[in-house]
């Protein structure tokens, strides 16, 4: 028996240093490191449950090819020539982006970004541009700032309040919760701003209910108060800013009674909010809630403002931590993914990747490669995802089981797990280190590396040469930007993990990436983009202020956050007690609908509807329902089946929170 280091693969906040134990050349426990600096020897479920993904009875153990409806075990060899031939053959028939490269981001391996590689030395494939996930959010610190930085987990000490707006702290980011328990023990004042009274909401000082997708209107009558107040900070919105009078001009459109209205957020809140943003250092932790509706960009710069106007931008306890692109901006990517050898290209959002192959010509899209992603749970609107993905002649499908989206493919190649393989793990959400992560044991079966496929494609593509490198090679080539500040393989295979340069208070000279150096309450990015900089009035799509006709028939809000015991749809399969649909609903709604908790209910609106186990929530913002995101259709069915695939109002973000249904007894 041996313990060695490691690092958690999943897409999550916290990327967590671990102790993996092996004994007879097979993993047998997950454990937390002890000595990384941020995670200290705490892991979650999921973290663990990767000892049980990688040594389950269900994993994909040979290449598969559907034939006659029926998958048949196939050699590496055929399942490589036939997918090479029918790349070439749609090469010279119709062009390099009939091919469609659909992906997530499951794997937070540094080696993972190989597969741009692949398909840029193949010519250029149609891919994917914004993000389900925090697509909005991001471009809009982009347009405020001029980039999405972050705060070190550890500023959080400097800070007097600490706002965390959106996020699920208690089940998506334990660390940062690790956090909020010592520093509330010192003091620090805590504020929960969300919809659903959630476990972090427990444990703060206060916790303010409010309407979903309002926060960009709280955030207004939070300036429009400290202005009131005289409470703003003139010298950095004089010195730092551009754009204010702008900003001025939306606070003055809105009276306190219209602003209370909006959000059903009290009048007094707006006070005590002022008191909390003025008498910093005040940090909000944004999640990816209220981004993920059709006015998320304007919410989160509206909070950004927020942060500006309050003037905790750029000192230490302050921020408005959204991501941290600073952490994979320090990785050469370029170098991993050659885009100067893409002749040609196209581009879907990720968010309505069906609707772009439903619709495509010149090229059509012939055939769809699914890596690193399962688009058939969690891409909004699965009824069109589904017609999608069957539409075309051939999916490649490459995952480690038969999910919704491997049982769609023609062929399913396995691939192996973290454990499996040598990589480096980082996240761009939450903190800045890089761990190493060490191959542990062998695949089970024929299972393969990604980058073994891809190695092995390109060679019967004709450019075998650009993966003629090996994995240590290949990690190097991504540590180049970052080898002259001392971060190397070498260091990383002793010392498990290393701080990344980044700055850990952003923005603390107040020069900022924007073209006008300055803060931006008016964006010129947006502008340069095509879209108006100014900082607007805006609203969901799917609710009764903006649709009345569709809230009449549809009149809840469905949320469908991240699942406590599964990362995505990752673990429901060897979770039982995961394997039903659980509908939690407002209490409101329980008594209008005389529903009782575990009763049967059919959730429904005009893309699709899935029934579910009732559970009532005591406490939470009226109107709402919750089902959480992955859950396997032999399960049950995905929440997707219900949730809209337009973009965000930057074109970058998803809508999957903007979503009305209805709901019924059956
Ligand atoms: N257990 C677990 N942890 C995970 C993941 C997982 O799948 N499972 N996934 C990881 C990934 S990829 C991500 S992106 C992160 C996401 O981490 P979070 O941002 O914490 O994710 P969400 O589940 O979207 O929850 C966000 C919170 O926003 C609230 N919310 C919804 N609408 C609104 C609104 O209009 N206003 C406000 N103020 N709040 C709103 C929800 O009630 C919820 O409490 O989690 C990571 N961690
Ligand atoms: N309704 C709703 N939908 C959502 C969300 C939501 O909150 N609500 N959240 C969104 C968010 S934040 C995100 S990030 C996305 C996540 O969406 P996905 O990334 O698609 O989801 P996962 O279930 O994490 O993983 C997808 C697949 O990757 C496979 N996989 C794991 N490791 C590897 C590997 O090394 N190689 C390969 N080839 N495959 C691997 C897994 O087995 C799994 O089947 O979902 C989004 N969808
Ligand atoms: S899923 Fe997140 S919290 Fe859990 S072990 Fe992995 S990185 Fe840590
Ligand atoms: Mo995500």
């Amino acid at each position: 028996m041996t313990t060695y280091k490691s690092a958690c693969s999943l897409n999550c906040w916290d990327s967590c240093g671990f102790e993996v134990t092996v004994e007879n050349g097979k993993v047998i426990k997950v454990d937390g490191d002890k000595n990384h600096p941020i995670t200290k020897g705490k892991i979650c479920g999921r973290g663990r449950m990767l000892e049980t993904r990688t040594n389950s009875d269900d994993r994909i153990l040979y290449p598969l090819k559907k034939v006659d409806g029926v998958f048949q075990r196939i050699s590496w060899e055929q399942a490589l020539t036939e997918i090479a031939d029918t790349m070439k053959k749609i090469k010279n028939d119709v062009g390099s982006t009939a091919v469609l490269h659909s992906h997530d981001y499951s794997n937070s391996g540094l080696l993972k970004n190989l597969d741009k590689r692949f398909f840029n030395c193949y010519g250029g494939v149609t891919e994917l541009t914004g993000s389900i996930c925090w697509g909005a959010g991001i471009e809009a610190q982009k347009w405020d700032f001029g980039s999405a930085w972050s705060h070190s987990p550890e500023d959080i000490f400097n800070s007097k309040n600490v706002v965390i707006w959106g996020r699920n702290v208690v089940r998506t980011n334990m660390h940062l919760y690790s956090y909020l328990q010592e520093v509330k023990k010192k003091g620090t004042n805590i504020i929960v701003i969300d919809p659903l009274f959630n476990a972090t909401a427990k444990m703060a000082d206060s916790y303010i209910s409010v309407k979903p997708g309002m926060d960009g209107i709280l955030a207004i009558g939070v300036m429009k108060e400290m202005i009131r107040l005289e409470l703003e900070d003139r010298e950095f919105i004089h010195q730092y800013t551009h754009g204010y009078d702008y900003l001025l001009a939306l606070i003055n459109q809105l009276t306190f009674e219209e602003i209370v209205n909006l959000t059903n957020v009290p009048r007094e809140t707006f006070t005590e909010l002022a008191y909390v943003y003025s008498s910093g250092p005040t940090t909000t932790y944004l999640g990816l809630g209220m981004q993920r509706y059709s006015n998320g960009g304007n919410t989160i710069r509206l909070i950004d403002a927020l942060g500006a106007v309050s003037g905790n931008i750029g000192i230490p306890g302050g921020g408005v931590n959204f991501g941290n692109l600073q952490v994979g901006g320090s990785f050469n990517i370029e170098a991993l993914s050659l885009p100067e050898r893409k002749k040609e290209s196209r581009s879907f959002t990720m968010m309505s990747q069906a609707e772009g192959v439903l619709k495509a010509v010149n090229p059509d899209i012939r055939m769809i490669f699914v890596t690193c992603g399962n688009p058939l749970t969690q891409v909004p609107n699965t009824k069109m995802v589904h017609k999608a993905f069957s539409s075309v002649e051939t999916l490649v499908v490459v995952d480690q089981f038969m999910t919704d989206t491997a049982e769609l493919a023609d062929y399913v190649l396995p691939t192996t797990t973290v454990f499996e393989e040598e990589d480096l793990y980082y996240s761009s959400m939450y903190h800045h280190y890089v761990n190493y992560g060490k191959k542990l044991v062998e695949p089970p079966g024929q299972a393969k590396s990604d980058l073994w496929i891809w190695t092995e494609l390109s060679k019967k593509l004709g450019f075998g040469e650009d993966f003629d490198f090996s994995r240590e090679e290949f990690i190097n080539l991504g540590l180049q930007n970052v080898n002259e500040k001392g971060i190397t393989l070498e260091r990383l295979r002793n010392e498990n993990h290393l701080p990344l340069p980044v700055d850990e208070v952003p923005w603390h000279d107040f020069k900022f990436q924007t073209p006008t150096g300055k803060y931006e309450f008016y964006s010129t990015i947006a502008a340069t983009k095509g879209y108006d900089g100014e900082l607007k009035l805006s609203f969901p799509q799917e609710s009764s202020l903006t649709n009345q006709e569709l809230a009449r028939k549809y009149p809840y809000t469905l949320l469908s956050i991240h699942p406590m015991r599964s990362n995505h749809s990752q673990h429901y399969h060897i979770i039982e007690a995961l394997q039903e649909i659980k509908v939690e609903i407002s209490i409101d709604i329980a008594k209008m609908k005389d529903i009782s908790q575990n009763d049967t209910v059919r959730v429904y609106n005009d893309r699709g509807e899935l029934y579910g186990k009732a559970h009532i929530l005591q406490r939470s913002h009226e109107n709402i329902i919750n089902i959480d995101e992955g859950q396997w259709s032999k399960f049950g069915g995905s929440v997707n089946l219900l949730t809209p695939d337009r973009e965000s109002d930057n074109g970058l973000g998803s809508t999957l929170y903007d979503c009305l249904v209805n709901i019924e007894k059956k």
